[in-house]
């Protein structure tokens, strides 16, 4: 009869993956698993693995034979056998941030310590990911205004600086221009700079609004100007207080830009609307 010690398995771990990456994609780490025990019979089964990779989230993990989930950062590959001298492959997909930091996939096999191998110490493998921050637009809005205009009869001018302080293009390049202001207004825009909108004011609002859509990419470090003219209601038009106005300009309204800010968007001037 044979020592049980001669048949103990004794699994173990390795991670692999880029050295380096661009952030905000995808990359392709590969976990393996193996038995590396030599003794004939030595096999493992139930084998399950886990999978971190903290500050990234993992996509997807696979192997056949094996059950795989994913929650968030963790990866969970159980139900394998393996035998001695057998191993699995796992990809594994990383989605990295958009930042510039380090990502470590980590793998344990047997983390709960269920299967009695030859060794215990060396369960455990990790890659590490140097990820760069990627080119990113952003997008960032200046206006000016009057501090007070007369309603009804006289024109307020409402002048949009909007910019690209990113690294990289952005487009579209969409300004929403929105007043707490109802009742019949006629507003009109003018622009200029490095690239044309087309403006648009909808007279189906409750709120006075103009849309300007850029018919072109904002180059970095460019600007483009947007002037709107606008007459007022009579101050009892304005919702909430009487005569205090909210006039707000915001750039990437519609969130179809990723850029390095997205605070940094919106302007607001306040105008109060005289009798
Ligand atoms: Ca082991
Ligand atoms: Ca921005
Ligand atoms: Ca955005």
């Amino acid at each position: 009869m044979l020592d049980p010690v001669v048949k103990l398995p004794d699994l173990t771990a390795t991670a692999t993956g880029p050295e380096t990456a661009t952030g905000g994609g995808t990359v392709n780490d590969t976990v393996r698993v193996s038995n590396i025990s030599s003794t004939l019979g030595a096999t493992a089964r139930a084998v399950s693995v886990r999978i971190t990779a903290g500050g990234a989230t993992i996509a997807a993990a696979a192997a056949t034979g094996w059950i795989c989930s994913t929650a968030g950062s963790t990866a969970t590959c159980s139900g394998g056998t393996l035998a001695n001298g057998g191993s699995v492959s796992i990809p594994v997909a990383v989605r990295l941030p958009a930042a510039t930091t380090s990502i470590t996939l980590s793998a344990t096999v047997d983390p709960g310590g269920v299967i009695v191998e030859r060794s215990e110490t060396n369960n455990s493998g990790s890659a590490t990911t140097a990820v760069t921050a990627p080119p990113l637009p952003d997008l960032r809005t200046t206006m000016t205004g009057p501090s007070s205009v007369r309603g009804l009869y006289a024109a307020g001018v409402w002048t949009i600086t909007v910019t690209n302080a990113g690294n990289a293009p952005a487009s579209p390049v969409d300004v929403r221009w929105l007043t707490n202001w109802g009742g019949d207004v006629n507003a009109n825009a003018v622009i200029s700079g490095a690239i044309g909108f087309t403006c648009i004011v909808p007279p189906e609002y409750m709120q006075q609004m103009a849309y300007c859509y850029g018919t072109a990419a904002l180059q970095p470090g460019a600007s483009a100007t947007i002037v709107i003219t606008a007459v007022p209601p009579a101050p009892t038009n304005v919702y909430g207080s009487t005569g205090a106005s909210t006039v707000t300009a915001m750039v990437d309204y519609r969130q179809s830009v990723t850029e390095s800010n997205e605070n940094n968007n919106a302007s607001t001037v306040y105008s109060t609307i005289l009798p």
